[in-house]
């Protein structure tokens, strides 16, 4: 069982497969801290996690067309100036049970729970390909690649990457990670050094970091080409072409209610009930508001941010929890509570998943609706 090594996970994960591991939180539990505990972070593993000896770790960087590598261990990457950032890191398929409920989509079956926020540090990028001898100003190179030391049963790693601009830029904020909340990064999350891309899809943060790769193409892996893409809703298996879309970096604007949980019996206090949930945009869009209705949409609620970080778009990493009290009128039984956020570029989440399902079940951010049965 190439799975046996795999560490112990906590008991409150709630597997969506477990050979690879798959997991997230119940909703409820998602928000009660600004800061996901490393425990419960949701994890996203492809294949069985690697066993790495740190005292044996090696970077190696490799810049294509030069023949020149750099390889770093792991004391020296912790040599370079540490950099913290919190960030947001979102499967591109969160919330993909609702997007299934249209019609039908290949994936894992995840709520709304594939998210975490965590404080990271490590050595920048951009210092890194700076020592190993790449001008930040070249045009030689349009993407950065990432290795895995995971692999499938061939020896394939997995991989992805990411515009070189955004590795390199001052901005950018990305960052080889060996700290995750000020631990250690834990084995599920990327042991000894993980890349940490804010404000793009989680699949480009690529864990256990064997090899990067300065290149003119993207990474050639299954998911960077043949995954993590969307599609028309009219695109089905028998005629979706890969090559035709781009790969998922920045992630569309998302919200979700994660109190009261689908079908919860909420408690009627004073005429009001309490929502509770997060709000996340990618490319480090800022959350400006957060719409809530329960009369489907004939009146509209402003949430209250009750932990936003003060950074300023576009570098703003990290999710926005919201609460709204919501007065009920006397007498409901059954309601549908609707959350929709917008972001500092005013984009806004669609309103049903119809018109943007695609057969990969991602970029799954329409309307979170969520029943709930009120108790007076
Ligand atoms: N990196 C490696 N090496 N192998 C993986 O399977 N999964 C990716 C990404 N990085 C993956 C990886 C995907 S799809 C996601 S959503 C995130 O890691 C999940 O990160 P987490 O498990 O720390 O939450
Ligand atoms: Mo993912």
């Amino acid at each position: 069982d190439p799975y046996c090594n795999d560490p112990r996970r906590h008991a409150a994960l709630k597997p969506a497969s477990v050979k690879p591991f798959n997991a997230e939180l119940p909703p409820s539990l998602l928000v009660e801290s600004f800061l996901t505990p490393n425990e419960l972070f949701y994890v996203r593993n492809h294949l069985p996690v690697p066993e790495v000896d740190v005292s044996a770790y090696e970077l190696e960087i490799e810049a294509e067309g030069t023949k020149k590598t750099v390889i770093l261990t792991y004391e020296e990457l912790k040599k370079f100036p540490k950099h913290t950032v919190t960030a947001t890191i979102m499967c591109a398929g969160n919330r993909r049970s609702e997007m299934t409920k249209v019609k039908t989509v290949k994936g894992l079956d995840w709520g709304a729970a594939a998210i975490g926020n965590a404080t990271w540090s490590g050595a920048r990028l951009r210092d890194v390909l700076r020592l190993a001898g790449i001008d930040e100003d070249s045009k030689e190179f349009n993407h950065v690649q990432f290795e895995g030391l995971d692999m499938d049963p061939t020896g394939k790693p997995y991989g992805a990457s990411i515009p070189f601009w955004k590795a390199v830029d001052k901005r950018g904020d990305v960052i080889l990670a060996y700290e995750m909340n000020g631990q250690p990064i834990p084995r599920d999350h990327g042991y000894p050094i993980r890349a940490i891309v804010p404000g793009i899809v989680g699949a480009r943060n690529v864990k256990w970091l064997g090899k990067i790769v300065v290149s003119k193409e993207e990474s050639d892996s299954h998911w960077q080409q043949n995954d993590y893409k969307g599609f028309s809703p009219s695109t089905d298996w028998d005629t979706v072409d890969f090559t035709k879309s781009p790969a998922i970096q920045e992630l569309p604007v998302i919200s979700a209610i994660c109190k009261p949980s689908p079908g919860q019996t909420v408690t009627v206090v004073d005429n009001h009930i309490l929502v509770q949930g997060y709000a996340w945009s990618g490319g480090g869009q800022k959350i400006v508001r957060v719409d809530v209705t329960i009369d489907g949409g004939n009146s509209w609620h402003v949430a209250t941010f009750d932990h936003q970080d003060e950074t300023p778009s576009p570098q703003h990493w990290a999710w926005t929890l919201w609460s709204a009290r919501i007065p009920i009128p006397k007498g409901s039984k059954n309601i549908e509570i609707w959350a929709k956020a917008v972001d500092s570029s005013y984009n806004t989440q669609p309103e049903s998943f119809k018109n943007i399902w695609n057969l990969r079940g991602v970029l799954s951010n329409a309307y979170h609706r969520v029943p709930a049965e009120l108790k007076w």
